[in-house]
């Protein structure tokens, strides 16, 4: 499961967008204080095409794909370097396969600044430099375990001495102050350094937290926005404290006051889908009486892996794949005309589908697309 961790200098309203994803109502407060355990919460993916598979389906279970969400403890000037939590917090934060940075634009007299000023360019730069510190400290220790090697019991073999290669280039762009996600590397090498889990190699979706007193242009948002597209960063715009308590009113009236905002996907989506697609990701679903559920995979990945998925036995006894893109399928079922709580409309269509030949019968390879309806025939 994708595991999202939020990141940021210390209040900087990174419990808050915690509070609008995951409607949590975690405790925010206007002081930094010294705790030290993450928030976690599961939130199920919003998604449209999910939903009308349960109300055509009516299973006895419905499970949407799901992503965690980690809401870590602000992450101050040299924490890299061991300063304050250190780096037992940043291990929190290599356990997260993507970042959410929250950024502060917001002005709160009660809330003070840990740099005394509004400054979202710098604070960004701050928590980067930050995450290099980290990834540089991971780097040296895993080159003078290489090191120590070389002097001890037997030679290193190639793959030690190219590793140690590597490591060094990165070390060079770490200490230019840049991050490892500018550094080219080949996806086989990526895939060898997984387990340094590096925090500037992350993708990164940067939350704009906003001034909810401030209408009109935004232009200290503007400037960070510019800033972080020339480095091929993409963020979202946020009112923080607005949409925290958005998230708690139920959905018409939600409605009623996104409309007000000009607001038109609330916070919470748009942090999801934000997030769920910075990682090309894909969703696939099964579907049945018993259960309608959304599953997640890399955009790429094909039928095994979707397979795999759902259980390691179908990706192992995998002899095919029975496949209907989600469209087709509705199609098929508008078609049918069935009444709305006509319990057998899900597999009338499904039928339709397999007689005009949409439901189609695919091998191992298959690049699975977004939205599949996927079916494994297998044998264990
Ligand atoms: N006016 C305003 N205040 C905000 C906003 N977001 C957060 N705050 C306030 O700022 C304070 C800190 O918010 P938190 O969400 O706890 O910030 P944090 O980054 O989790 O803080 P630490 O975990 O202590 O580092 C609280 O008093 C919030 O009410 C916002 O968008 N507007
Ligand atoms: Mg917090």
């Amino acid at each position: 499961m994708l595991k999202c961790g939020i990141v940021g200098l210390p209040l900087c309203g990174k419990t808050t967008v915690f509070n609008v994803i995951t409607r949590a109502g975690a405790e925010v407060k206007p002081y930094a204080g010294g705790k030290t355990e993450p928030n976690r919460a599961l939130v199920g993916v919003p998604d449209p095409r999910f939903d009308k598979l349960v109300e055509i389906f009516e299973p006895k279970k419905a499970t949407p794909a799901a992503v965690e969400f980690v809401d870590l403890a602000g992450l101050s000037r040299d924490a890299g370097k061991g300063a304050g939590l250190g780096n037992s917090f940043l291990s929190f934060i290599a356990e997260s396969e993507a970042l959410l940075h929250v950024v502060r634009l917001f002005k709160n007299d009660d809330v003070p600044h840990p740099e005394n000023s509004i400054d979202p360019v710098r604070d960004w730069r701050i928590v980067e430099t930050e995450l290099i510190w980290r990834d540089l400290g991971v780097i040296e220790n895993r080159l003078s375990r290489l090191a120590g090697k070389k002097k001890g019991a037997g030679p290193r073999d190639a793959a030690e001495t190219a590793e140690a290669e590597l490591l060094k280039k990165m070390q060079d762009h770490l200490l230019e102050e840049r991050p490892l996600r500018e550094y080219p590397l080949t996806d086989a090498q990526k895939k060898s350094l997984a387990g340094f889990a590096f925090l500037t190699l992350k993708p990164e979706l940067v939350v704009l937290n906003l001034d909810e007193t401030q209408t009109g242009s935004f232009p200290q948002a503007a400037a960070l926005e510019g800033f972080l597209s020339e480095k091929g960063l993409s963020s979202v715009r946020l009112f923080g404290s607005l949409e925290m308590d958005l998230a708690q009113l139920a959905p018409e009236e939600q409605k009623e006051f996104m409309q007000d905002l000009g607001i038109e996907e609330p916070g919470r989506d748009r942090l999801i889908h934000g997030a769920y697609g910075l990682l090309g990701l894909i969703s696939f679903f099964t579907s049945g009486k018993d259960e309608v559920r959304a599953w997640t995979l890399s955009r790429g990945e094909n039928a095994v892996d979707a397979a795999g998925a759902i259980h390691s036995d179908l990706a192992r006894g995998f002899i095919r794949a029975q496949v209907v893109a989600y469209e087709d399928f509705i199609e098929a079922w508008a078609r049918g005309g069935f009444s709305p709580k006509d319990p057998r409309a899900g597999g009338a269509a499904m039928t339709a589908c397999r007689e005009k030949g949409l439901l189609r019968l695919e091998g191992k390879e298959y690049p699975v697309k977004d939205g599949d309806m996927i079916e494994i025939r297998f044998n264990v």
